[in-house]
């Protein structure tokens, strides 16, 4: 239902009418929708089959899109990063350009197979795409991966146990909700933007709805209090959007069955418009190149 509900709150005609051609793909299906069977150890683990098949799926997908624009994906859950993320390395295995990885989310979506308890595979992506063990023979192989020394992970506030401790042996940069309020965002971002800057780097932008406060986006099912506010994540987009780094997009867990009136939906078309240049003001200048 989400991609559907993007649709219905105009994202296209937005980012048509902010001067940019739009492909729309339509949706994505995996080759087949029968489950095939898989036994794993984790007995917790739900729709493991499918969401390998959807995996692939996008991953396939988004490669083949290319990178001559910018790619967005619109969920469906977060286990569509899997394929995104998964498709988005091969591109930049195929051209040489390093790949980074802005993650704005609550929550790290840093399990393993093994380690996921509540076992819903919408809290394993990151993990899959960095490389981490045990995904082999279950998820697709990867082509590439993402290096997690590339990863920004910003909003978080709630992270399990075991998460916390693999997102701290990575290499990963990790923001929590904490050093957004002492630092603001700015700061934060600005540093990561300006190591992929010097890397002659290209950027992909997982944007988990949860990553914003229940308050203001309520569509989605993993709420938890303390999120960005409206402010926030439109100053993540515009200082996006100036960097002119952004390749490709994620726009994960919109639930438009817990929304009210579409009003999740909309903010989330208004920030992708802010990502693609919509703007107040205008600047005299870009900050990045
Ligand atoms: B989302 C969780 F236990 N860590 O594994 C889990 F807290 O894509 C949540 O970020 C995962 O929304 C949330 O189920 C995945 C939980
Ligand atoms: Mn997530
Ligand atoms: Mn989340
Ligand atoms: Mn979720």
């Amino acid at each position: 239902m989400g991609p559907a509900a993007y649709r219905t709150a105009g994202l296209i005609d937005v980012i048509a009418e902010l001067g940019h051609t739009v492909v729309d793909h339509g949706d994505i299906r995996p080759a087949s929708l029968l489950p095939l069977p898989m036994a794993h150890p984790n007995p917790a683990l739900r729709n493991l089959p499918e969401i390998a098949a959807w995996t692939r799926a996008i991953a396939d997908a988004v490669w083949r899109a290319g990178d001559a624009g910018l790619t967005i994906c619109l969920g469906g859950d977060h286990s569509l990063s899997a394929g995104t993320l998964a498709g988005r390395a091969r591109l930049c295995a195929d051209s040489g350009r390093e790949l980074f990885v802005l993650w704005l989310d609550a929550h790290t979506d840093f399990h393993t197979l093994d380690s996921s308890v509540s076992g819903n595979l919408h809290g394993v992506p990151l993990a899959y795409a960095c490389g981490l063990p045990g995904f082999a023979g279950y998820f697709p192989d990867l082509r590439a991966r993402v290096d997690p020394a590339n990863v920004c992970l910003m909003g978080l506030r709630s992270v399990d146990a075991s998460e916390r401790r693999a997102i701290a042996r990575s290499s990963a940069i990790t923001h929590d909700m904490r050093a957004i309020d002492e630092h603001g965002l700015a700061p934060l971002l600005r540093a990561f933007l300006e190591r992929v800057a010097d890397a002659g780097g290209v950027l992909h932008v997982s944007l988990d709805v949860d990553f914003l406060d229940p308050a203001i986006a309520p569509a989605v099912g993993t709420t938890v209090p303390g999120g960005a506010t409206v402010r926030e994540a439109h100053l993540i987009m515009e200082m996006l959007c100036d960097s002119n780094l952004v390749g490709s997009l994620d726009l994960a867990e919109l639930n438009p069955f817990l929304d009210e009136r579409g009003r999740t939906a909309t903010l989330m078309v208004d920030l992708v418009a802010s990502l693609l240049g919509r703007r107040v003001l205008d600047r005299p200048t870009r900050e990045f190149t």
